[in-house]
């Protein structure tokens, strides 16, 4: 096979106007060619579904352990140490996924869906109250708070850290931007106190992190292990879980016809939930690094070079989906790479997939018609895309 010069492209993937709105760039990445090369940064970039799936499925030679930001980890002090699992490849990675997989696991949520349901119903009828009110602070946000450092076990004290330091942590996997240096004041304070949560001594007896915990003492990981595996769950438990949550409550929101559907057939939340993270991809972005010269449709990709891959991009590829840019609860979603594809794919999916069941069931059964009461707000952040403010009126039944 020949090779190729990629075509380059001077955009700038996180800039603020970009990521308040990517789907244009995301199209002429994708229009461009199947690898681009971004001259800015000297990155190589995917956009369409077959290549993005391809560079998820191939850990052999796209390797996460030199990070999976713009930071290049054979070269670069990461900011903090290496996750154990987004930042580690076979045979290191193995072992804690296995134990974070089983702890969260759709037989072990099975423990938890009554009582997240009860949550999500109290919650809904407290907000419900008011027929207009902002949905990003009153669902989006407060249910993952309420129902997630439970689970894991937390103290009281102290969880306002957890969305700054998520949101922080998912910046810092892009450039060194304004929207870095904005976070990076406040990274030793919020460091500071999630290493304390890690700790055993500080995690109640029965939560995700105790039973972190316990995979240490059975000898499944090693102790010196298991508080960064709580800290994965810390750094990506929340932010996560708030913007798919907003990223489907606007989804329905801007296309009624499709909470008629979903009220006619609660049984469609978990579709429209994944429907949902294909449509918006809360996670936009992520990079691998390549381990050897990696060719990639006629393009060799040098040995030690960062390949950014558009998991939004290729969620909305013309080439795999038929009307894209249409949210619609009767197609099937499942093959979308918003969770990622291959060894590390999201463990925490099933936690998210029970979150936002809760939170639509909950809704669907009160919500006759829910609109937007005004324009909502993009919150930025170099990989998730978001919402700051999504203004609901709800008609109710
Ligand atoms: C998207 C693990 C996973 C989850 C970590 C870590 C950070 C972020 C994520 C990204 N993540 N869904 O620190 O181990």
């Amino acid at each position: 096979m020949t090779t190729t010069l990629p075509p380059a492209l001077d955009i700038d993937p996180f800039a603020a106007d970009v990521l308040r709105d990517p789907l244009p760039m995301q199209h002429d990445l994708r229009e461009a060619g199947p690898v681009v090369h971004l001259s800015r940064y000297d990155v190589y970039a995917l956009a369409r579904y077959e290549q993005v799936h391809a560079a998820l499925t191939d850990w052999q030679s796209l390797q996460s352990a030199a990070g999976v930001g713009m930071a290049n980890f054979r070269f670069e002090e990461p900011w903090r140490p290496p996750s154990l699992l987004l930042e580690a490849d076979p045979p290191l990675h193995d072992a804690p996924r296995a134990v974070l997989g089983k702890v969260l696991g759709p037989r072990a949520l099975r423990r938890l869906r009554d009582a997240w349901f009860a949550d999500a119903e109290e919650l809904v009828d407290q907000v419900l109250a008011e027929p207009s009110f902002d949905a990003v602070p009153a669902l989006a946000q407060a249910f993952p708070l309420r129902v997630f450092p439970d689970a894991v076990g937390l103290p009281q004290e102290g969880r306002e850290n957890l969305l700054p330091y998520g949101d922080h942590a998912f910046n810092a996997f892009g450039p060194h931007n304004e929207l870095v240096a904005k976070g990076a004041p406040r990274v030793p304070e919020l460091s500071g106190w999630v290493a304390a949560q890690c700790a055993r001594d500080n995690l109640s007896e029965d939560g995700f992190g105790a039973q972190i915990w316990a995979a240490a003492d059975r000898g499944d990981i090693t102790h010196d292990q298991a508080p960064l595996i709580v800290r994965s769950l810390l750094t990506a438990g929340v932010d996560t879980t708030v913007h798919a949550l907003g990223a489907v409550l606007y989804a329905f929101a801007a296309n009624p016809a499709q909470w008629e559907r979903l009220r006619a057939d609660p049984s469609l939340a978990r579709v429209a939930f994944d429907e949902a993270v294909r449509w918006e991809s809360p996670v936009q972005t992520f990079f691998r690094t390549a381990v050897g010269d990696v060719d990639i449709a006629g393009t060799t990709v040098p040995d030690g070079r960062k390949i950014l891959m558009f998991l939004g991009a290729a969620n909305r590829d013309p080439r795999r989906w038929t009307d894209p840019d249409a949210f619609d609860l009767t197609r099937d979603p499942s093959a979308h790479v918003g969770f990622g594809m291959g060894i590390h794919q999201c463990v925490g999916q099933h936690v998210a997939r029970l979150e936002a069941e809760a939170v639509l069931t909950a809704l669907a059964a009160r919500a006759d018609r829910i609109e937007l009461a005004a324009t909502p707000e993009r919150h930025l952040n170099n990989t998730l895309r978001a919402w700051s403010s999504i203004p609901l009126h709800v008609h109710r039944d």
